[in-house]
């Protein structure tokens, strides 16, 4: 049995990705939670991913981590982890792989919290840029494809790695379009991810670097975690 080694599910964005994937494609896994303790969690990682960092999949042939890799390895068994349809595979490839290395202003001004709502303070220029480009990309997959996921009619790799930005637009009210808010609120209604969310908002760690990041440019509206009431 595979196991995916994952942080904090309230914080961790990148490990949310293969997890959401795994779980809504079928594909079997063992979960192990590793919680983040303090700033600095390399040496505890390092115990199971090679670079220190979460997420991390561990198979019969070894380990693998980074969050692209893992979902590149998993496509080699399960092919539907990318679109069948050749032109939709390379969007996805494309849109995917520039989530992974980009949307920098995105990560920092609005880090995933996923029991908090905030209301934004200012829109930094670089993060408008990126709205801009969201959309752009959300655009550009449904119409081309027919909806109503990225790619086409099923959920696959590159829905999985916009989840996290989904969360985010919602949970901050960025101005986006209509059609990729409706994108992003139908992305939080999968079961996959509602099983993630609810399980993120029982979790007991509060991690300050964070929850001070998000508070940079937005107030907070509410956080439903029991510890916070
Ligand atoms: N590019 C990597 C990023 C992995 C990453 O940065 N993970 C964060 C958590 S979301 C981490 O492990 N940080 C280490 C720490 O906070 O100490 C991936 O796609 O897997």
């Amino acid at each position: 049995m595979r196991k995916l080694f994952i942080g904090n599910k309230n914080y961790s964005s990148w490990s949310l990705r293969p997890w959401v994937l795994m779980r809504a494609l079928c594909i079997p896994f063992e979960e192990v939670l590793v919680p983040f303790d303090g700033v600095d969690n390399y040496q505890r990682f390092k115990a199971f991913a090679p670079n220190g960092r979460v997420p991390c999949l561990e198979d019969d042939q070894g380990v693998v981590w980074d969050s692209m890799a893992i979902t590149e390895v998993l496509a080699e068994d399960h092919p539907e982890v990318w679109p069948i349809d050749r032109a939709a595979r390379r969007f996805a490839r494309a849109a995917a792989a520039e989530m992974h290395s980009g949307f920098q202003s995105l990560r920092s001004a609005c880090p995933m919290i996923c029991s908090a709502t905030f209301s934004m303070l200012a829109i930094p220029d670089g993060l408008s840029r990126e709205l801009t480009r969201l959309d752009e990309i959300f655009s550009e997959g449904i119409v081309q494809f027919g909806g109503p996921y990225l790619a086409g009619r099923e959920f696959t790799a590159v829905d999985a790695s916009f989840v996290p930005v989904a969360i985010r637009v919602i949970h901050y009210g960025l101005p986006v379009s209509k059609q990729s808010r409706d994108y992003c609120n139908q992305s939080l209604k999968m079961p996959a991810v509602v099983e993630w969310l609810d399980a993120a908002i029982q979790e007991p760690w509060f991690d300050l670097e964070e929850e001070t990041a998000a508070r940079r440019f937005a107030n907070l509206l509410e956080d439903v975690r029991p510890l916070t009431r």
